[in-house]
């Protein structure tokens, strides 16, 4: 049929039966169809955003592109889209910088406990050349880096009992995301803490395999913790962004103007996922509240002394990431605090 179609055009264009602009559009103009997996569920902050890139995409190319959001871990854990990813089975994901230091060590920067103090940090950070710099770091391994998303601050929550102080650590088992540092942080607290998969937490947590997790207010509400944990309390231990990343493999077959398209779209898409965010996050704690989480603050002294126990990780991050890239981080932020 295809065949019969473009022999049909080409001797109406030889006739001048028909205009060769018209011709083009009679040619099979197939969208090139995008495969953008997240894994929250769709009515989260994430899912919102992934949404809203859909609508850019498409609104911008005039419907040559179209991006199918898939989320609630539908085509596997973080781990798991971004080596299809490089693969070239999947085109886009977004997930957490925290599951990808296993491919780009750079990104354990942004698991530093108390790095930024608020969001205007974290922008200016992540925004400008240090987070460009990191980001780039992912093209030799295959991927590509657009921008970051927020995920937010992260809280803990646990079935057993409020943490007001860092010994109430003790004896909770704490899921924490596949990632050394973090690893590392809880069990410096005093946690026993086990790496797991987001997509698996939920019923670890209902099944009570583990007592406990950290995730920002979105992700506690949208994901429906407040059903399973009792106790939420307020650490803000660090703060975690999300990035969109895209195959190279498939990137580099894209034209300049697709590829625009697709940056553009990524820009409009992290101003608006941050605003829904940080609004969201706004009314969260007294949404969870409401439904029935025990909430309590982490006094000033006691967060000086996690932050204090948890400065012991920075050494082996420095390390890890590179002396020059910690101090320049460093040195980043003491100019955004004066
Ligand atoms: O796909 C889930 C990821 O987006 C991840 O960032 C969620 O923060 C998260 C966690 O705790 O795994």
């Amino acid at each position: 049929m295809k065949k019969f179609r473009r022999t049909l055009v080409a001797s109406l264009l030889a006739t001048g039966l028909l205009a060769a602009p018209v011709a083009a559009l009679a040619q099979d103009i197939k969208p090139r169809l995008i495969r953008f997996g997240y894994g929250l569920v769709e009515a989260s902050n994430q899912g919102r955003a992934v949404k809203f890139f859909a609508e850019q995409v498409e609104k911008a190319s005039g419907g040559k592109m179209k991006v199918r959001a898939i989320g609630a871990a539908a085509l596997g854990p973080d781990t798991q889209m971004q080596q299809a990813l490089i693969g070239g089975a999947q085109e886009m994901m977004v997930g957490s910088t925290a599951t990808l230091v296993g491919i780009t060590k750079e990104m354990a920067l942004w698991d530093t406990p108390f790095l930024f103090s608020n969001t205007r940090e974290a922008d200016a950070v992540l925004d400008g050349p240090i987070g460009q710099k990191v980001m780039d770091r992912l093209q030799p391994a295959g991927l590509v880096g657009l921008v970051y998303w927020e995920n937010g601050f992260r809280n803990l929550t646990n079935s057993k009992r409020p943490v007001q102080k860092m010994e109430d650590f003790d004896g909770i088992k704490l899921r924490v995301m596949q990632n050394n540092v973090y690893l590392e942080s809880f069990r410096t607290l005093g946690a026993n803490a086990v790496p797991m998969p987001f997509s698996e937490l939920f019923g670890a947590l209902e099944t009570k395999t583990v007592d406990g997790q950290e995730n920002p207010f979105n992700t506690i509400l949208s994901s429906k913790f407040f059903e399973v944990q009792k106790f939420l309390s307020v650490t803000n231990h660090v703060y975690s962004p999300w990035i969109v990343t895209v195959s190279k493999k498939w990137w580099d077959t894209l034209s300049k103007d697709e590829q625009k398209v697709l940056m553009d779209a990524a820009v409009a898409s992290r101003d608006f996922e941050r605003k829904d965010t940080r609004e969201e996050a706004g009314r969260a704690l007294a949404e969870l509240r409401a439904k029935g989480m025990q909430i309590n603050e982490l006094p000033p002294a006691e967060s000086a002394r996690m932050r204090a126990r948890l400065a012991q990780v920075n050494a082996g991050i420095a390390a890890n990431v590179g002396q020059d890239l910690w101090n320049e981080t460093q040195a980043a932020l003491a100019a955004l605090r004066k």
